[in-house]
């Protein structure tokens, strides 16, 4: 049962110019590539014999026609505004006689952008690095490298500094928070959880948020009180810039506090919002609501729960941690009962995202529920004010078909090609007018990935897995339209929930994304089956020399060996742990800084300190950083959404990909 409320197909001529007549711009851009496709059939099969004239006559009302609508669809189509990065320029030691190297290329830059290399202010290669953004640079000394971008022949300014690491890898010490006892008695312990990226003070180098985890964190199926979730930011040399102090009333667990690290307002600085309450502290130590209220359940299945008092949602200043502004969360709990059961698990799970809504500035999205109603509401942040743009409601009867169509994330992505993104629940997805764009009724799953999989067929497709038998009947895992919902091939669920799925290029003999699960094989885009043995089934990361992706799982990266159906083990942190229990996920996995291939954090398992491993393998590929790509980047932003998952870009970044095109982006101006 598909419900598709958007009519896509558009036959014949005079529906072209009634549309032409009648359509807003908007729409035209979204039907633009049926128009065409319709209008190219008419002309193979409605004139059999049609002389030179009438060809060339055709052709140059088809070439007006084709300028025209190109016209409409630019006005639409706006640009993207990004952040201002800087060069993100890292040197390592490799061993006694080499330096490794690798820098951003900017989306700002054209592909033909190349670079000169300086080692304390003396150029290192005579002619400039055009075809790749890394570099090993012979030897012993750890002296001072820039960079300078050189664009239509003139040198670019100077990039900041970089001094050379002695190994791959950056420490950040940590500022453990004191540990508690609970109204119980029991005592609990801090430890590093999900992290975030954002540049809080416009300098063009990430700063990095990280969630305190109280030892008694609770899944919402479970009873008990846990202590407060903290959220600190710390710049890259350590400075701790603050610390948020969620407060008595906001539950510990993965399915309650979603934190989004973004420049909401395009001011050229990162802000931070979450979900808070009466009791919590500011970065300044300014309390939001009552400083002594306490609605923490005392008694029976509940203890510990949070079923009572107000709930906000709070803008944080990045770089002070001051609230800015607070304001109703939306939805309000209401009845409990309401959410699908009496103890205050499905009320509670929460999830959130960032979307480019209007198609050129970001928008937060915060949700409410999943396994059965399900609400999303989307915010700006524009000039000091938090204003509300839509509310998506699976009691509006318009929606109702996304009722338990959701998953623990959401992803986001521009799947109608319309410019503007679209927020994919799960099973259901979201115009970017708040209105219902699909729900295919295969129900909730635990895990989704998004982007362009299968390069030969337009658009986006997603890969998940579901968890009601009941309602995915013959598809515990789906490949489908990322724009319909339609299945384009499955795996059989055999009646089991399905908890894992992982989608990306591993093997190069297949074009395009492979595909795996809990259940099931190996298979290629296509639904082929191509082995019997899986990777493991988790996170993914850009870290060889090839456009193949690695695997990530626990503190490991390791690589498929296609050939012989097994993994390789590249890089294990050794002493260093993944998050959330059996999860097993990185603090964060994001394109932080040097080339696009991605870094990953690691929390030292003593806590005392969390380090950002970055890759010191040489790659001839060029590609722009994958932060200027804002799938990619927005998807660094939900990474933290309860049960996390890895990141994808907008575009085929694989074996084979298409050579990359400049990003339709500006960068904010920094202050
Ligand atoms: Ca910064
Ligand atoms: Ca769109
Ligand atoms: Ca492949
Ligand atoms: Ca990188």
């Amino acid at each position: 049962m598909f419900v598709i409320p958007k009519a896509s197909i558009v036959f014949g001529a005079e529906v072209l110019i009634l549309l032409v007549n009648n359509l807003s711009k908007r729409k035209l851009s979204k039907k633009l590539p049926f128009l065409l496709l319709n209008r190219n059939l008419n002309l193979n099969t409605s004139n059999v014999i049609m002389n030179k004239k009438s060809i060339l006559n055709s052709f140059r009302k088809i070439a007006f026609l084709f300028v025209f609508l190109l016209g409409l669809s630019f006005q639409v189509t706006a640009q993207r505004t990004v952040e201002n990065l800087n060069r993100g320029l890292v040197a390592m030691r490799l061993n006694p006689n080499q330096v490794y190297l690798s820098w951003r290329m900017l989306g700002t830059e054209p592909t033909n952008v190349s670079y000169n290399l300086y080692c304390n202010g003396k150029k290192v290669e005579n002619s400039p690095i055009k075809t790749t953004t890394n570099y090993t640079h012979t030897t012993t000394l750890n002296e001072k490298y820039t960079i300078r971008a050189i664009i239509n022949g003139k040198e670019q300014p100077e990039s900041e500094t970089a001094t050379v690491w002695a190994d791959q890898y950056l420490d950040i010490p940590m500022q453990i928070p004191n540990g508690g006892t609970t109204p119980d008695g029991l005592s609990y312990t801090y430890s590093v959880g999900d992290s975030s990226a954002g540049d809080v003070d416009g300098d063009g180098q990430y700063e990095i948020f990280v969630k305190w985890d109280p030892s008694n964190a609770h899944d919402n199926s479970h009873t008990g009180y846990t202590g407060n979730v903290f959220i600190d930011c710390y710049r890259l040399d350590g400075t701790q810039l603050w610390r948020i102090d969620l407060g008595k009333n906001i539950r510990a667990g993965a399915h309650y506090t979603q934190f989004m690290v973004y420049d909401f307002d395009s001011d050229g600085k990162a802000e931070m919002a979450c979900k808070t309450s009466d009791g919590t502290i500011d970065g300044t130590g300014e309390v939001i609501g009552s400083a002594t209220a306490d609605y923490r359940e005392t008694t029976g299945r509940t203890t510990g729960f949070i079923l009572s008092g107000p709930e906000f949602l709070t803008i944080f200043n990045g770089v002070t941690g001051k609230a800015m502004a607070s304001a109703d969360y939306l939805p309000a709990r209401g009845k409990i009962t309401d959410w699908g059961d009496g103890n205050g698990n499905r009320v509670d799970r929460f999830i959130a995202a960032v979307a480019y809504l209007n198609g050129s500035k970001p928008s937060l999205v915060m949700g409410r529920g999943y396994y059965t109603r399900l609400v999303r509401v989307a915010w700006d942040w524009r000039n000091n004010k938090l204003t509300n743009r839509w509310i998506f409601d699976s009691n509006d009867s318009k929606s109702a078909a996304a009722f338990g169509q959701g998953n623990h994330q959401m992803t986001v992505g521009d799947v109608d090609r319309d410019g503007k993104d679209e927020i994919i629940n799960g099973s259901s997805a979201i115009d970017d007018d708040g209105k219902l764009l699909y729900a295919n009724g295969l129900g909730h799953g635990d895990s989704l990935h998004m982007t362009d999989m299968d390069p030969d067929r337009p658009g986006q497709e997603v890969w998940q897995c579901h968890e009601s038998p009941k309602q995915y009947k013959n598809y515990g895992l789906e490949f489908r339209n990322a724009k319909t919902g339609e299945p384009l091939w499955g795996v059989e669920g055999n009646g089991i929930d399905i908890g894992r799925g992982n989608a990306a290029d591993i093997d190069p003999r297949y074009k395009g994304y492979e595909c795996w699960g809990a259940t099931g094989n190996l298979y290629d885009c296509k639904g082929n089956q191509i082995g019997t043995a899986k990777p493991s089934i988790n996170f993914s990361i850009w870290w060889d020399g090839d456009l193949s992706r690695e695997l990530l799982n626990s503190n490991q990266i390791d690589k498929w060996d296609y050939t012989n159906a097994t993994s390789v083990n590249l890089l294990t942190a050794t002493d260093y742990s993944s998050n959330n229990g059996t999860k097993s996920t990185p603090c964060i996995s994001a394109d932080l800084f040097g080339d696009w291939r991605e870094e990953v954090i690691f929390r030292k398992s003593d806590n005392t300190a969390i380090r950002i491993y970055t890759t010191n393998i040489p790659t001839t590929h060029k590609l722009y950083t994958l932060m200027h790509d804002t799938q990619y980047r927005v998807a660094i932003a939900w990474q933290n959404s309860a049960y996390n998952q890895p990141p994808h870009p907008s575009f085929y970044l694989g074996t084979d990909m298409k050579p990359q095109t400049k990003p339709d982006i500006i960068t904010t101006k920094n202050k």
